[in-house]
């Protein structure tokens, strides 16, 4: 199957220097970086170095990342945060689970199979792994890690979710959806470096507001679908 990789950049010429040719070694059929209207040189970067660079319309992480997948022209589309949190080794691994075992979405969890992230301060590891717990409580999943940006997935299966998350808390929505759309979710581990430069674009507070009221926004969305399914019995 074709593997396209989506890498959203915001201001990251230090860790796209070393990551994308990490990327282009391990080897995908197809790598698109979304920029968000990087300053630092970013995108003359990628251009020069012959990548496929769409500039983003919309505003956000989630907004790039589906204009990432609307230019995407693989039948599996690979994640991956291109600021030093991710290891391009562990690319084979997550096409393997999905091709393999047959699963609709793979997170490469932080928290699994003794991963460990050499990123998270204790604000952040608290964090991830409060609202890993919140998400599997209020929607029945079982998830290690909800929020880590490395993931892949059946292109096919993601067209049927209609995402509409724009900002940071996008990798929740994606993980509530495919699972309440009964597609096979699953996760391996893989361990979370630190970042490589630039800066973290997320605030824990407004990416924590933003993600309570997503979490209300996906619960009632399902408490509504599943009234009119029985209303309509
Ligand atoms: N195109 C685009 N990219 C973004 C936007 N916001 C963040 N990114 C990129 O998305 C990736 C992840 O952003 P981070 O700021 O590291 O956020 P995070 O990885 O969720 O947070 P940490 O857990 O602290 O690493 C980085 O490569 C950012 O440059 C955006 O609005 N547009
Ligand atoms: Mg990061």
């Amino acid at each position: 199957m074709k593997t396209s990789l989506i890498a959203a950049t915001l201001n990251e010429i230090e860790a796209v220097r070393v990551v994308l040719p990490e990327i282009s070694k391990v080897g995908v059929d197809e790598i698109i970086v979304t920029d968000g209207g990087s300053t630092d040189g970013t995108v003359e970067f990628c251009r020069e170095s012959g990548y496929t660079v769409v500039e983003q319309t919309g505003r956000g992480y989630g907004s790039a990342i589906r204009q990432g997948v609307e230019a995407a022209t693989g039948d599996i589309i690979i994640e991956f945060p291109p600021d030093g949190n991710s290891v391009a080794s562990k690319i084979p691994d997550v096409v393997a689970e999905i091709e393999a075992n047959n699963y609709d979405f793979v997170i490469v969890s932080r928290y699994k199979d003794g991963a460990k992230s050499y990123d998270d301060d204790f604000m952040t590891g608290f964090g991830n792994r409060m609202f890993t717990g919140l998400t599997n409580l209020v929607f029945g999943t079982s998830y290690t890690d909800v929020l880590v940006g490395y993931r892949a997935y059946r292109k096919e299966a993601f067209m049927q979710l209609d995402l509409d998350e724009d900002g940071l808390s996008w990798p929740l929505q994606e993980a509530v959806r495919f699972h309440s759309h009964g597609f096979k979710v699953g996760e391996i581990g893989g361990d979370e470096p630190e970042r490589i430069g630039g800066e973290r674009k997320m605030k824990p507070f407004k990416t924590g507001r933003d993600i309570l009221s997503l979490m209300y926004r996906e619960y009632r969305i399902i408490r509504n679908d599943k009234r009119n399914k029985k209303q309509a019995k």
